[in-house]
């Protein structure tokens, strides 16, 4: 595996410094942050951030995201050009050196969580998601302001509640249609430039606001990696994503995808299912609900290569900035990744 770090760029209060301090770091994960999703990405942005990520001594292999236009996955017309910009950019970032890239497929949201602060028993802060908390917001009523960290701030509210609109009458076979059109225009150029697409499962991976989301569990994944079965149109193995929900088995479904040779990346992080939802919890298996030894393991037992990052941390001693993504807990995550690494290999 290859130990990868999210940065954020320029603006970000984590360094590029202090991230290649941790052990075993191998490779920067970012992305062009200032450009509109469906917009091509200047090759001086790209070229610019391969530079810093090489002068601090890591590698530029992995971008998480390139944004899939919302008219993609709406199926419009208009959605050609933005394929092609798509092409493009996936040619753009090969050429710079990238392997990988990150992308996902959830109509208008990305993540959700009611809470970036929640406090746990040790004083630590943490991101959560409470049933009851996403019932009281509804994005088709622009008179109710209520919002959830995590939402596109480029979206007014009245821009907002006229996209979920759209999707009103959209259903998840609609969407599927639109996931395969993108993918079979997207993976024949991911061939060509020798790139690993790795789309992540719905965060979390269930339906909200009533918008269809299709990325959530085996049998779903299954069905993905049959639309266009190549090896480049793979996963991005989200644990807590997927293991947000008990239905979900994460260490078999690490186990299968990595014998296939269609995770590329891991985003490992440890969440602790309840019965109204989950918290996110530090790494460690006896902090949540998740096994960690025994994904990490069945990911090695199958020969996965790919890249690996320790997913969202807690905000502790004292650290603020943005939620999830704090250096202490993030750098805890890496190398407890790490001690689990070398003991699975040892022992094997
Ligand atoms: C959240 C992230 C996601 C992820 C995208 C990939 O912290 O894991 O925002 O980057 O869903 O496109």
């Amino acid at each position: 595996m290859k130990l990868s770090f999210r940065w954020y760029g320029e603006e970000d209060k984590v360094s590029l410094k202090n991230i290649a301090q941790i052990p075993g770091m191998h490779s920067i994960v970012t992305a062009v942050y200032n450009v509109k999703a469906g917009e091509v990405w200047s090759r001086e942005s790209i070229a610019g951030l391969k530079r810093q990520v090489e002068q601090a001594g890591l590698h530029f292999e992995v971008i998480e995201s390139i944004p899939v236009h919302e008219d993609i996955k709406l199926g419009k017309e208009s959605r050609d050009r933005y394929i092609a910009n798509y092409c493009e950019n996936i040619r753009r970032v090969a050429e710079a050196g990238v392997r990988c890239i990150c992308y996902n497929f959830m109509p208008v949201f990305d993540w959700t969580r009611t809470q970036t602060d929640h406090v746990l028993p040790d004083g630590s802060t943490t991101l959560a998601y409470y049933q009851e908390q996403v019932e009281k917001v509804n994005p088709l009523e622009s008179g109710n302001d209520l919002t959830l960290p995590g939402w596109d701030a480029s979206y007014s509210r009245e821009e907002l509640k006229n996209v979920v609109e759209l999707y009103q009458s959209m259903t998840e076979e609609k969407l599927w249609d639109n996931l395969k059109y993108f993918l079979e225009r997207i993976i024949p150029a991911a061939v060509e430039y020798n790139v690993n697409m790795a789309i992540h499962e719905d965060d979390p991976c269930w339906s909200i606001f009533g918008l269809p989301r299709i990325i959530t569990d085996e049998g779903n994944l299954d069905r993905f990696l049959k639309l266009v079965d190549v090896p480049n149109n793979g996963i991005t193995l989200c644990t807590g994503s997927l293991g947000c929900s008990c239905k979900n088995n994460v260490e078999r479904m690490a186990a299968k995808y990595a014998a296939m040779g269609r995770i590329h990346f891991a985003h490992m992080r440890n969440v602790a299912v309840l019965p109204n939802g989950f918290e996110e919890r530090a790494h460690l298996s006896s902090c949540g609900s998740l096994d960690m030894y025994a994904i990490m393991k069945a990911l090695y037992d199958n020969g996965f290569q790919g890249y690996i990052r320790p997913d969202h941390g807690r905000m502790i001693w004292g650290e603020t900035g943005r939620a999830g993504y704090g250096l202490y807990d993030r750098a805890l995550g890496a190398t407890y990744l790490n001690g689990l690494w070398e003991a699975i290999m040892k022992s094997s």
